[in-house]
């Protein structure tokens, strides 16, 4: 299974980023790392040229919110990442909000998966998870 992954924006938190490659790659998957301070564009762009089954972005400094609202319209632009499967994690807001109030706006931006303050272990077996019942269908 391919992933691309990345930090999103103008977010310069790295330690995240190489600890999800770290345990990606740990975890068998074959990984495309972006790093930090990757655009929306360069993220689909990537996910396109290496043909990825997923796309998990992080966000640390929690700006990912402006950015997730533009992810519907723009991945529509792609005809190809129909299937993709969309993961978001980190800070999802700047400031404080609980996970019942930002899990459903993101799931409405277009991510499939939506992590917020959740270990990174938990949230790679969720994922895990969700692509043996998404396979077995
Ligand atoms: C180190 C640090 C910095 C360093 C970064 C150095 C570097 N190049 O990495 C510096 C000093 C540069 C910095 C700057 C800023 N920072 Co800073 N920073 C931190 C700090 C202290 C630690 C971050 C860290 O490395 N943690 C260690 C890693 C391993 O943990 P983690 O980042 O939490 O990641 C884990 C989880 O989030 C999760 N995870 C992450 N992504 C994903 C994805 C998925 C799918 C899943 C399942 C899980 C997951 O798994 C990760 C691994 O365990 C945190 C506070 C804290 N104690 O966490 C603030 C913090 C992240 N920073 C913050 C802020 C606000 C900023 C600044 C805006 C401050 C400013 N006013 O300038 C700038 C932003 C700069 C920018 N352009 O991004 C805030 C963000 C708050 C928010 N979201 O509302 C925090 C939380 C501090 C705070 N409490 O206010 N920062």
């Amino acid at each position: 299974m391919k992933v691309v992954t990345g930090v999103v924006g103008n977010d310069i938190h790295v330690v995240a980023n190489r600890l999800i490659e770290l345990s990606l790659d740990a975890r068998g998957f074959e990984v495309f790392n972006l790093g930090v301070n990757t655009y929306l564009e360069e993220f689909f762009d990537a996910a396109v040229e290496t043909q990825a089954d997923v796309l998990l972005i992080s966000s640390l400094n929690g700006e990912a919110e402006g950015w997730a609202r533009e992810v519907k319209l723009l991945k529509s632009k792609y005809n190809t990442l129909d299937d993709i499967i969309m993961v978001i994690g980190g800070n999802l807001v700047v400031g404080t909000a609980s996970a019942d109030e930002i899990v459903p706006r993101y799931k409405k931006y277009g991510f499939d998966l939506v992590f917020h303050q959740v270990d990174l272990n938990t949230g790679l077996d969720t994922l895990e998870m969700y692509i043996k019942q998404r396979d077995v269908k």
